[in-house]
């Protein structure tokens, strides 16, 4: 057994999950794969399931019903405690993160033993390919009000390609853990920052995806920004 997972949370993506599993096998061979489906009606996990066949190292998790980014990675998380794991990456199913990174992340974890390396896109070298003008604003914005209101200085808080240390993910209480959309991402980081944890990012290219579509929807950034307008005004009134 590896000593880090890539956890990969997938919907409705049989049309690049399995080109991501064989780039995944061949640039980071010895870690292993949990692919988390939320019953995908295009039948996704019954084709991850298949190449599962042929591939020890990976395995897949199916739930019921779609719930979000956030509670499939923390079944994620939950399956990686009960096989002690020391790391987990988290990556999309969808093409945007290079599958040849994952190794990178978690080098530079176990080099400085950070609680959490950022694959950011949002930093000098970092980089997105192909999304549009609208796109890039709201993640840009959403960042830099999700930073002032938190006080992080993290430059990527929704980056979604990560590797974190699962002794980190103990210690956070991922019961509490209400966020759904990439507003859990923000959240993970926070929390992990908040504790002390040392958080490092380096800077990724990230690719808009060549098939599928994308999940995002207004509630999810209707989320992420009542959420955290709510922990930034706690947090004030929490100082006076
Ligand atoms: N299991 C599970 N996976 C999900 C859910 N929502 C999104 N995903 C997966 O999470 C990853 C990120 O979702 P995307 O739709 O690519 O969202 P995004 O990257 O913010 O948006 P795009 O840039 O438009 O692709 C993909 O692998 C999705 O299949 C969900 O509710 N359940
Ligand atoms: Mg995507």
């Amino acid at each position: 057994m590896s000593d880090a997972l890539v956890i990969i949370p997938t919907y409705n993506e049989r049309e690049s999950v399995i080109d991501v599993l064989d780039r995944l096998s061949l640039a980071a061979p010895n870690v292993d794969v949990l692919v988390v489906d939320d019953g995908s009606p295009d039948g996704t996990a019954d084709l991850v399931a298949a190449y599962a066949e042929h591939n020890r190292r990976i395995h897949v998790l199916n739930r019921r019903t779609k719930e979000g980014l956030g509670p499939a990675y923390i079944a994620g998380f939950r399956w990686a405690f009960e096989r002690d794991y020391d790391w987990v990456v988290e990556m999309d199913a969808d093409g945007s993160h290079d599958p040849a990174v994952v190794p990178v992340l978690v080098r530079i974890a176990r080099s400085i033993s950070a609680e959490l390396v950022i694959g950011s896109r949002w930093i000098p070298e970092g980089a997105v390919v192909g999304w549009n003008p609208l796109r890039q604003l709201i993640s840009r914005a959403g960042n830099i009000y999700a930073r002032l209101a938190l006080h992080s200085h993290i430059g990527d808080l929704t980056a979604g390609f990560r590797a974190i240390r699962v002794d980190a993910l103990r210690a956070i209480r991922l019961d509490s853990i209400a966020s759904s959309g990439y507003c859990f991402q923000i959240e993970i980081a926070d929390r992990i920052e908040r504790r002390g944890g040392l958080v490092v990012e380096h800077p990724i290219r990230f690719a808009e995806r060549a098939h599928g579509t994308s999940k995002m929807h207004l509630g999810i950034v209707v989320e992420a920004f009542l959420r955290i307008t709510g922990w930034g005004l706690l947090r004030l009134i929490g100082r006076y």
